[in-house]
């Protein structure tokens, strides 16, 4: 049993969609493309999984986020695939890559063969058992990558109302989906081995801001230590947690948020991997020329820091995709993809963006205890990275045009006394 395509999309998450939409933009023809999911929703906005779904008032739900309409595009719903005669493949696990023979093997059985092939596996959550710990299958533990997940973490806070839960992990997942518990009035207690939340990007001052306004909010902090096993009832519900630091925490539910890991495993032996993703050129090209890989999964060159980056956040799978699409479509038309990477998150009525890199000497400025605050980063002699807590649209966009031009920085005392005004007036 087999099928062929031209083009076949492999995974159907943000890439995915943003990459359906291009291929139309590009004049693909009915029948011609193909997006194989895992999944048994068309691609969606994997942003919202961690704010506006798990709402307790009028939470989003699909069909409202499907891509594009992160990037203010097309509302891409099953019918739009249809229309447009792309095959969406759902409910459907690729079980091996032959990229020698151009085919993928589905786990029902199906050989679905193409010419090109755009890699957008994304990637997992990682697990407790992966550190040791075990029991993170009980019904009141939660993980969160995909709609699966959400669903099942809103019904399990559902049964926790009034309730205690511990979250796992200081990140992107951890910070987000503490808030949306305390605003589902559910305590929230996080912990985390480092001495901040989001030590991979934040500042130690930064990091002070937001745990601060947690705090106001409710949450708790125990930083500095990990778990170390879980507390069960007779029904195999997790009770408690004990850390390695020898405390012990009651808990009603449990939020799990400690990393991802790419998902290369269809390729490896076969594409060439560097940094845990599939090694693509400034076309997101891999080391086979039919096969190109976008989104969390790709390590792609940065030109604007002079390296190979993998990156895990959804601008970066939106304009990856764009630009796959558009290098297989008009070869000759498309430039190297040349990325600002920018990272953002929305929690409480909390509101930042970053842009660049974090490298090099922080250089605070702003009011701290007010709305609006930021950073620069500075390396080498040159601005590289900047971050804003409630900016205006404006100002985030004179972030983005200064961090991209890379201005040169003499005097950090000078940088830090201009603050914002250093790059709305560049
Ligand atoms: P994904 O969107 O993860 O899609 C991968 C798809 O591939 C999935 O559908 C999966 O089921 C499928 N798949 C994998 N393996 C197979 C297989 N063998 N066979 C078939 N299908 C397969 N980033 C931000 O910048 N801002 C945010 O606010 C933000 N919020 C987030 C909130 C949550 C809850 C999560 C989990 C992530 C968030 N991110 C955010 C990160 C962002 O969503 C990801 O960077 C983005 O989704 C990556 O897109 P992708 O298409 O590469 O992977
Ligand atoms: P993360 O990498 O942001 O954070 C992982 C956290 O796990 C670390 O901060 C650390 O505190 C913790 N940790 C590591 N080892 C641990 C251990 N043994 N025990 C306890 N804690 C441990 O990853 P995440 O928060 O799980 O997010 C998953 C993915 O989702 C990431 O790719 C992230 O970029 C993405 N995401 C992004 C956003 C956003 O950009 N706004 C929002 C949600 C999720
Ligand atoms: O980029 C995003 C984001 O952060 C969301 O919550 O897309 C979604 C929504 O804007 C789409 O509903």
């Amino acid at each position: 049993m087999g099928r062929a395509f031209v083009y076949v999309i492999l995974g159907g998450g943000v890439a995915a969609g943003y990459a359906a939409l291009e291929f139309t933009r590009k004049g693909v023809s009915s029948g011609e493309l193909c997006i194989i999911s895992q999944e048994s929703v068309a691609p969606y906005e994997r942003p919202a999984l961690s704010k506006g779904f798990l709402l307790p008032e009028d939470p989003a739900r699909l069909p409202s986020f499907h891509t594009c309409v992160g990037a203010n595009e097309e509302r891409l719903t099953p019918k739009w695939y249809k229309e447009h005669g792309i095959e969406l493949v759902l409910g459907t696990r690729v079980k091996s890559a032959d990229v020698r023979r151009k085919t993928l093997l589905t786990a029902t059985g199906e050989t679905i063969s193409y010419k090109f092939l755009i890699i957008a596996t994304g990637a997992r959550a990682l697990k407790l058992e992966e550190f040791g710990v075990s029991g993170s299958d009980a019904e009141n533990v939660c993980y969160l990558r995909d709609l699966a997940d959400a669903t099942r973490l809103v019904s399990v806070m559902q049964s926790s109302a009034g309730g205690n839960a511990i979250v796992i992990g200081g990140g992107y997942i951890g910070m987000e989906c503490a808030a949306s518990l305390v605003i589902n009035k559910i305590n929230a207690t996080m912990v985390f081995p480092e001495a901040q939340c989001m030590a991979r990007l934040f500042t130690p001052k930064i990091a002070g801001h937001y745990e601060d306004y947690y705090i106001s909010k409710g949450v708790q902090f125990v930083k500095g230590t990990v778990l170390s096993s879980f507390e069960f009832n007779s029904e195999g519900k997790v009770t408690g947690v004990n850390l390695r630091d020898g405390s012990q925490l009651a808990a009603d539910m449990v939020v799990v948020g400690i990393g991802i890991r790419p998902n290369t495993s269809l390729f490896e032996g076969q594409l060439t991997l560097e940094k845990g993703g599939i090694k693509v050129n400034g076309h997101m090209q891999s080391s086979n020329s039919s096969v190109y890989a976008v989104g969390d999964v790709a390590c792609f060159p940065v030109k604007l820091f002079g390296e190979t980056r993998r990156l895990e956040h959804v601008d970066s799978a939106r304009k990856s995709a764009r630009h796959a699409v558009a290098a297989i479509m008009e070869p000759s038309k498309t430039l190297e993809f040349d990325y600002l990477p920018f990272f953002y998150s929305r929690v409480f009525s909390l509101s930042w963006q970053f842009y660049g890199d974090n490298a090099g000497e922080a250089i605070h400025f702003g009011d701290f205890s007010g709305t609006t605050f930021g950073a620069y980063w500075v390396s080498k002699g040159h601005l590289v990275g900047s971050f804003l807590e409630g900016g205006t649209k404006e100002q985030y966009e004179a972030l983005a045009k200064a961090t991209r031009l890379k201005p040169p920085v003499d005097d950090l005392t000078e940088l830090e006394r201009q603050g914002l005004s250093f790059a709305l007036t560049l």
